[in-house]
């Protein structure tokens, strides 16, 4: 019952982002209230780092609270701008992606691949469970790992105007 209805909300922010422009003013309008959290780092992104640690959907409903999503990496060089803006010492951050719907099949809070994100380099040894871990995160060197949704890592927000 739960996961379904984590399933749900996952889903709907799947459609949120498909339906576009008015919600879209919504997410802007919620951003503003809390831009002052976040930095301009990459192109035309901005980025909050959350330090408490939360499961990796009370993360994504965090991010979507603030009209911004779970960080979604689209290039090398934004990992590599996340790289420097992160604390170093956190071993895992989550961020956008999960294979929820489709076992094994990775993709992001914006229903895009991670090839077509852009961005899908993962960790040696991983993704390292097809079972358990079926939620996104990022190591210290900014590779993925499939990680345990239910368990608690700090994480990255990710706002696109
Ligand atoms: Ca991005
Ligand atoms: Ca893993």
């Amino acid at each position: 019952m739960l996961r379904t209805l984590m399933l749900a909300l996952v889903f709907a922010v799947c459609l949120h982002v498909i339906q576009g422009h008015v919600l879209q003013q919504n997410a802007t309008q919620r951003w503003s209230k809390v831009s002052h959290k976040y930095q301009r780092l990459y192109r035309a992104s901005y980025y909050n780092v959350h330090d408490e640690p939360l499961t990796w959907f009370e993360a994504s409903n965090v991010c979507g609270s603030e009209g911004a999503h779970l960080l979604i990496i689209n290039s090398p060089a934004e990992a590599e701008a996340v790289k420097r803006f992160v604390d170093p010492t956190v071993e895992t951050y989550s961020v956008g992606f999960h294979d929820l719907f489709n076992e094994g099949t990775f993709t992001t809070v914006q229903c895009q691949s991670l090839q077509e994100a852009g961005y899908n380099h993962w960790a040696l040894l991983e993704p390292s469970s097809f079972h358990n871990e079926n939620c996104g995160g990022i190591n210290q060197q900014i590779f993925l790992l499939d990680i345990v949704c239910s368990n608690h890592y700090p994480f990255i927000c990710e706002y696109e105007p």
